[in-house]
């Protein structure tokens, strides 16, 4: 059996290495993504972000823990943008799972930046794509920061959790831009120490200011995470958000418009990629370049004209 196969019938050892092929863009990953993408589309799958130490993966973690209570599978993908290892090794000291990894429902796998951010939020969303094949009821993606690669690498989630602290001060004026559009859910976590009401409030007060949400209006749920305190309110408010895309058709939308863009950004690459082997073979681009820069020629002809000429 190819690895395919393997993964559909239940192996772990081919998911590792279905994603360890996409990650490192062997030849196989191409054949093993086509046989796999038919049996995707089915996990919730759940962006977890926030800033540095808001206490996501001790989340992540007791989320992952109540849903295997409720009899639900579980993957975890955890991205960190700035950290050129994967496979499992941000695990040791960043991921406070072990006993997790001892369940058989529950796989994780990390992933850092071995090339672009870019391609980081490609894989992360083939990677799902394997979980998802392999069965995996709920799939958690959890990304540090709230940066523009954040937002990039949890556009392949259903619901968007924002794990937010008390003691921010001004960091949650930084904060508030990006994340008040990708929030579905917010959690307040470290509710044991003080300023909650104010950020709660504070919270609040940018929910007020959004007119995007007219049928869905963010819940902001406090949790103990260490403590597992609020865990499965919080489980309630990603599956009432599973509920409501699902009940209005934005699930669908959402899913769709998804499919364009990783269909867009796929044949961008390609035809790139192409554009570019032909471009470099032509052993014209050099004097193009030189052209160009003293001005005998201007850009905008020069690309219409290669892209002519390739393109035909
Ligand atoms: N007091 C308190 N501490 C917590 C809580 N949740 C997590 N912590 C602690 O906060 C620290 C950071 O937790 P992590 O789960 O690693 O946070 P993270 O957001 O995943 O961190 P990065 O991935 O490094 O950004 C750990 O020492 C946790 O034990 C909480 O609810 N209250
Ligand atoms: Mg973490």
């Amino acid at each position: 059996m190819d690895i395919a196969n393997e993964l559909l019938a239940g192996s772990r050892l081919a998911l590792s290495r279905a994603i360890t092929a996409v990650e490192n863009e062997y030849d196989t990953a191409v054949d093993i993504m086509q046989k796999l993408y038919p049996h995707t589309g089915r996990a919730h799958v759940i962006g977890i972000t926030g800033p540095p130490g808001a206490g996501k993966s001790t989340l992540t973690d007791k989320l992952a823990k109540e849903y295997r209570r409720q009899g639900k599978t579980v993957g975890i993908v955890a991205v960190d943008p700035t950290s050129p290892f994967s496979g499992g090794a941000i695990l040791g000291d960043r991921i406070r799972m072990n006993e997790l990894t001892l369940d058989e429902g529950v796989f994780i796998r990390s992933m850092g930046t071995r090339g672009s951010l870019g391609g980081l939020s490609r894989k992360t969303a083939e990677t799902v794509k394997i979980m998802d094949a392999s069965g995996k009821d709920v799939i958690f993606i959890e990304t540090v920061g709230v940066g523009q690669s954040e937002v990039d690498i949890v556009k392949a989630a259903d619901t968007t959790l924002v794990v937010l602290v008390p003691g921010l001060g001004d960091d949650i004026q930084a904060i508030k831009a990006g994340v008040l559009e990708i929030g579905d859910v917010f959690a307040i976590n470290k509710a044991d120490r003080d300023g909650v009401d104010r950020l709660n409030i504070e919270l609040e007060m940018m929910l007020d200011l959004n007119q995007d949400m007219v049928d869905w209006r963010p819940p902001i749920k406090r949790t103990v995470a260490s403590q597992n305190q609020g865990i499965e309110e919080l489980i309630a408010a990603l599956d009432d958000h599973l509920g409501h895309l699902d009940k209005t058709g934005k699930l669908a939308i959402r899913r769709t418009e998804r499919t364009k863009n990783e269909l867009l950004a796929m044949i961008e690459e390609q035809l790139g990629r192409y554009v570019l082997r032909n471009i470099s073979n032509s052993g014209q681009f050099e004097q193009l370049v030189t052209a160009v820069q003293q001005r005998q020629r201007d850009p905008y002809s020069v690309v219409t004209d290669l892209l002519k000429g390739i393109l035909k």
